[in-house]
Order: structure tokens, then C-alpha cells, then sequence
């Protein structure tokens, strides 16, 4: 395992930035000029830098996007068709990139922290969904824009957004394709906080840090459980717990968090 301070050798990427330090993982999508929209090489990309976030060295992640957007979703202009051409096979676009990646960003080992820093539309809106903590600048806004080009909201906006926002709610935002703004999302129960756009980076890099001092097992295992309660009833969840509970009570964190409070003092969390 690499030494979690560590700083991994930098990767260039050249649709996203990515960068790996001190247990923080950050993911930058870098496409300003087409609103960070995603085209094969940024799936390719990402998927590689989430690989790496998994890999031992961080406790956190942190994606966010550059310019002025934070996701447009698929880059359309991938997808334009002549009349009788034969149509892409979006099927296999999901199945090979938006999938893995929700999958992916879901079962990452450790609190996966979304700054959406300015409009987040069709999958783009979603994937800051999949998120553990979304935070959103208060000029950003969120379009399931899916029902505008005829299809359905994919990279989990079916999943997700009925669970966040319940039916009504998710039925509107997709069958509508309104705008959302952060404020709303907020007032919705959809994202965690709204903030003044001065304030999204600071307030973002508050909580990665605190993230990567924190005990990461732990984290972890919540992240797991709230996420596969969607489908569990209550005894089955009560053995998540269960089961999860027993393995970190051998955990060294727990250990440091009981001793650091008898002894008043601030825990130094491993992350194991
Ligand atoms: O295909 C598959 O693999 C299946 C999976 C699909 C997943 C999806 O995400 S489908 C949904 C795709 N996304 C959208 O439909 C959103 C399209 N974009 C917009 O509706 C608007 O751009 C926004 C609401 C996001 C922002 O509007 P606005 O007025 O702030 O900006 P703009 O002027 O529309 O866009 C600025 C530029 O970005 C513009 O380029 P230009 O004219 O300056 O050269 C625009 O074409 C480009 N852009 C924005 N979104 C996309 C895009 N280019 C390609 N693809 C985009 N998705």
C-alpha cells in the first residue's frame, strides 16, 4: 500500500485534471469549452484517476469541474447523425462508460465529495448526484435535460433522484428538464449546502481536509451502508451494521477514537 502522505507521480490527462496529495484525491473535468462535456478519452480518463483514487493513497476525493459548468452531460456533438445514417448505440455507451463510472465513484473506499461549481445537466447532473457529499455554488443549476433530446435520465438519474427528492419531485425534473437552482436542490433535500460561489472552493477544501484526518474505514463503511439501504429492508440493514460494527471495533481508528477521548484529546485516525 502507498504511504497515505504521500504524493503519487502526477498523471496528465488531458481532459481532466487530476491530482493526489496528502490523502486528497482531486479530480478537475477539463473541457471548459464544451461545459466539461464527456467524450470517450474523458471516460477513459477519469475511469484511470478513479483507479488510481482506489488505490491506497487517498481517503477522499474531490471532483469539480473547470470554467463555468460542471458537467454538460454527453458531449452531443459526438452523437449527431445524418438522416439514414445508421444511429450510435447508446446502450453500449452506458453499459461501458456512465455505468462503471457511477459504479465506480459508489464503491470508492472513502467519501467521494462533488463542488459543482456551475451548471450540471443530463448525466452531468447525475453524476454529481452519485456523489457522497454535493456541494453547490448558489449560481450553479441542475437540468435532467435527457427529456429535451428524447431520452431517459441515465447514470442513475432514475435511481437517484426519486430517492433524493421522492416521486413527485424526480418525475417533474424529468419529464420537464426545468432548471433547478442550487438553492432549490438545497431546499429539496437533493444536494447537501449551497454556498456563495466565493465561498464553494474554500468550503469544499474545508471538508476534503477534514475527510483526510478522518477515520476512513469508518467512512467507509457508512458511505456502504446508507447507499445499499435503498434495497435493504430494516433486518437486513440491522446485519449490515452488525457486520460492520464487528470489523471496526478491530479497526486501529476505533481504538485511537475511544483512547483519544478518555484522554481528551484530538484522534490521530489512521485510516485503517
Ligand atoms: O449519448 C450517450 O452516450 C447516452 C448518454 C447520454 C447522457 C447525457 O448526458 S444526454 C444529455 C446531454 N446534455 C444535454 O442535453 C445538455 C446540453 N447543453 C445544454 O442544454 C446547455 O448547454 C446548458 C443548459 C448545459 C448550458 O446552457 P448555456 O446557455 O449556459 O450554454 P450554451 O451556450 O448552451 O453552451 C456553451 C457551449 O457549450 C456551446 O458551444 P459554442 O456554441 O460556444 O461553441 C455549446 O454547444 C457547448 N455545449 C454545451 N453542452 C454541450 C455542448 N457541446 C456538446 N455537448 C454538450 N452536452
Amino acid at each position: 500500500m502507498i504511504p497515505p502522505d504521500a504524493r503519487t507521480d502526477p498523471v496528465s490527462y488531458e481532459n481532466i485534471r487530476f491530482d493526489l496529495a496528502d490523502g486528497i484525491a482531486r479530480v478537475t473535468l477539463h473541457r471548459p469549452d464544451k461545459l466539461n462535456s464527456f467524450n470517450s478519452a474523458m471516460h477513459g480518463e477519469l475511469r484511470d484517476a478513479l483507479a488510481r483514487t482506489g488505490d491506497g493513497a487517498a481517503r477522499v476525493l474531490l471532483l469539480t469541474g473547470a470554467g463555468r459548468a460542471f458537467c454538460a452531460g454527453q458531449d452531443l456533438s459526438d452523437r449527431a447523425v445524418a438522416p439514414g445514417a445508421e444511429p450510435p448505440d447508446l446502450g453500449s455507451s452506458i453499459e461501458n462508460f456512465y455505468k462503471p463510472l457511477v459504479l465506480a465513484l459508489r464503491r470508492l473506499p472513502m467519501p467521494v465529495v462533488c463542488a459543482v461549481n456551475g451548471v450540471a445537466a443530463g448525466a452531468g447532473a447525475n453524476l454529481a448526484l452519485a456523489c457522497d457529499i454535493v456541494l453547490a455554488a448558489r449560481s450553479a443549476r441542475f437540468i435532467q435535460a435527457f427529456c429535451r433530446i428524447g431520452l431517459v435520465p441515465d447514470a442513475g438519474g432514475t435511481y437517484l433522484l426519486p430517492r433524493l427528492v421522492g416521486t413527485a419531485r424526480a418525475m417533474g425534473l424529468a419529464l420537464l428538464g426545468e432548471t433547478l437552482s442550487a438553492e432549490q436542490a438545497q431546499a429539496w433535500g437533493m444536494i447537501w449546502k449551497c454556498v456563495d460561489d466565493d465561498r464553494l472552493a474554500a468550503e469544499a477544501e474545508q471538508i476534503v481536509r477534514h475527510f483526510a484526518g478522518g477515520p476512513t474505514l469508518g467512512l467507509a463503511r457508512t458511505k456502504q451502508a446508507i447507499h445499499a439501504s435503498a434495497a435493504n429492508d430494516l433486518a437486513a440493514q440491522l446485519d449490515m451494521e452488525r457486520d460492520f460494527q464487528r470489523e471496526l471495533g478491530r479497526s486501529d481508528d476505533y481504538r485511537e477514537g475511544v483512547a483519544a477521548f478518555v484522554e481528551k484529546r484530538v484522534p490521530e485516525f489512521k485510516g485503517r
